[in-house]
């Protein structure tokens, strides 16, 4: 055998775990296949595996945000300035040095906080899962932190830990309870502002880390999130804030192995890491990124992303965090429909809620919450479990979702001539009918289309679901 200098097995072994990493990417996003057969490398997983860790998320299609924490107390109004800019964002925008935004968390004491009705707020929507911020940019920790003062139970006086009963009580109500947590931190001192005319200690969009701190904050978070993982069991994790030029995709990938080392089978947003291509949430091509799902904010993509999770989050209004004076709100047929797009398109929705310093939901939002939950009483057959349209282009009268053997058709617009005609697919119709009373309607189908005759009147004014079974040819 040949003898080798210490340096140049080191080099030999360093090419090595390079030529591995580059045959096995870490799982992303964007190319969920690259774990495939992979079950040795760390975070990664094989299909089979994956497909199993990501079944009941896919299956959920709907879910609840909640952006709630001590900038709920100013509500939009900082010493008689307001924004356009969101709620959660006022120490940013209203320049709050440290020092005076903390003076909130003294008065947030959120007395009619009530664990068991948030829950039921969201399952009677239909939601089967919440996520809810822990710690939002502003750094301060909405659950009981050992490792700060900052937090719910040693600033407030409110003195209770609120996700500890939110957890239990998705438990008890059979909904997964999963955390938002941000990496840009405005109140650690790790971090500073550093732009023209702003506070150095009040957040900004993109904050500075002290380089010789940066080790600190990275034990910070990580023993946050043992804390996260380790008390609430939650079954996401839903990252943010990781555009920061300090935050690599080094970090991101440690991060990702960190947490799914504390709990195997949770789910990670792609904003672990740095895949994320700006507000679209999908992941840029260029490499593979670390994370479970992609995540548009504010927006559907067009036409989805087929072999891609990922995961729509919107406002009912215009703002996450609570502001008083933010009556922008969107109609259930709007909410309700966003729901039917998304899931034609293979996604699922994460629809938010602001609650109060008092601890309430909006009435707003829970009237517009009970009408989406009128209508997936009747129709979330529809929605949940199901995949993307089968449609190669967008329906003209409404959208359409499937399930083995069948396709939902989700009708916006009902024809006044009394038949819908639905363009080939290229399979064989076996029944007709409306979900609502499963009444059997009347078709024919041809080599081009198939034509439905309904009834004159639309049965749901915000949108009538027709199902489609179907032979395999
Ligand atoms: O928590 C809610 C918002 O407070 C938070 N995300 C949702 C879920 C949010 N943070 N920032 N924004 C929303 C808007 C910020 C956008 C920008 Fe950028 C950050 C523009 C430039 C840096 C990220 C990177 C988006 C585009 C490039």
């Amino acid at each position: 055998m040949t003898r080798r200098s210490l340096p140049a097995i080191v080099a030999l072994f360093a090419s090595f775990i390079l030529t591995l990493s580059h045959l096995f990417p870490v799982t992303t996003a964007a190319h969920p296949q690259d774990t495939a057969g992979n079950p040795s490398r760390p975070g990664a997983e094989t299909k089979a595996e994956r497909e199993r860790r990501m079944k009941w998320w896919r299956e959920a299609r709907f879910g609840m945000f909640i952006h709630w924490g001590i900038y709920s107390v100013p509500a939009g109004e900082y010493k008689g300035q307001r924004s356009s800019q969101t709620g959660e964002w006022i120490m940013s925008w209203a320049n709050i040095p440290r020092v005076d935004y903390e003076k909130f968390a003294a008065e947030f004491n959120p007395v009619k906080f009530n664990a068991a009705e948030w829950v039921s707020i969201a399952k009677a929507a239909g939601m089967k899962y919440i996520v809810i911020t822990s710690k939002h940019h502003d750094g301060f920790s909405m659950f009981d932190s050992r490792i700060s003062k900052y937090d719910i139970m040693d600033s407030t006086a409110y003195h209770k830990d609120p996700m500890k009963a939110l957890a239990a009580e998705a438990k008890k109500q059979g909904l997964k309870f999963c955390f938002y947590y941000s990496i840009m931190d405005w109140h650690h001192p790790s971090q500073y502002v550093d732009a023209p005319g702003k506070e150095p200690t009040a957040g900004n969009n993109v904050t500075k880390m002290r380089d010789t701190d940066k080790q600190e904050y990275l034990k910070y978070m990580r023993e946050q999130l043992r804390e996260l993982v380790t008390t609430y069991d939650p079954a996401v994790l839903w990252f943010d804030g990781e555009w920061v030029d300090w935050w690599t995709e080094a970090d991101g990938r440690d991060l990702y192995q960190y947490v799914r080392d504390l709990k195997p089978d949770i789910i990670i947003n792609n904003r672990v890491g740095k895949g994320r291509k700006g507000m679209e949430g999908l992941n840029k091509n260029d490499q593979s990124y670390v994370g479970d799902f992609g995540t548009p904010e504010q927006q559907i993509p067009p036409r989805g992303l087929p072999g891609v999770d990922w995961e729509s989050c919107m406002t009912m209004n215009d703002t996450w965090g609570f502001k008083s004076d933010d009556n922008k709100w969107k109609s259930s047929t709007t909410i309700v429909r966003n729901l039917i797009d998304i899931a034609s398109k293979g996604g699922n929705y994460l629809l938010n809620v602001g609650p109060t310093s008092e601890g309430l939901i909006p009435q707003a939002s829970v009237e517009r919450l009970a009408e989406v939950g009128r209508w997936m009483k009747t129709n979330g057959e529809a929605i949940y479990a199901t995949t993307a349209s089968p449609f190669p282009a967008q329906l003209s009268f409404g959208r359409a979702t499937s399930k083995p053997g069948r396709i939902y058709l989700h009708v916006f617009d009902w024809p006044a001539d009394g038949k819908l005609r639905v363009p080939g697919w290229g399979k064989t119709v076996k029944k007709v009918y409306l979900l609502t009373g499963r009444t059997a309607l009347k078709y024919k189908q041809d080599d081009k289309e198939l034509s439905i005759d309904v009834p004159t009147k639309s049965p749901d004014a915000i949108a009538s679901v027709i199902v489609i079974e179907s032979g395999d040819k």
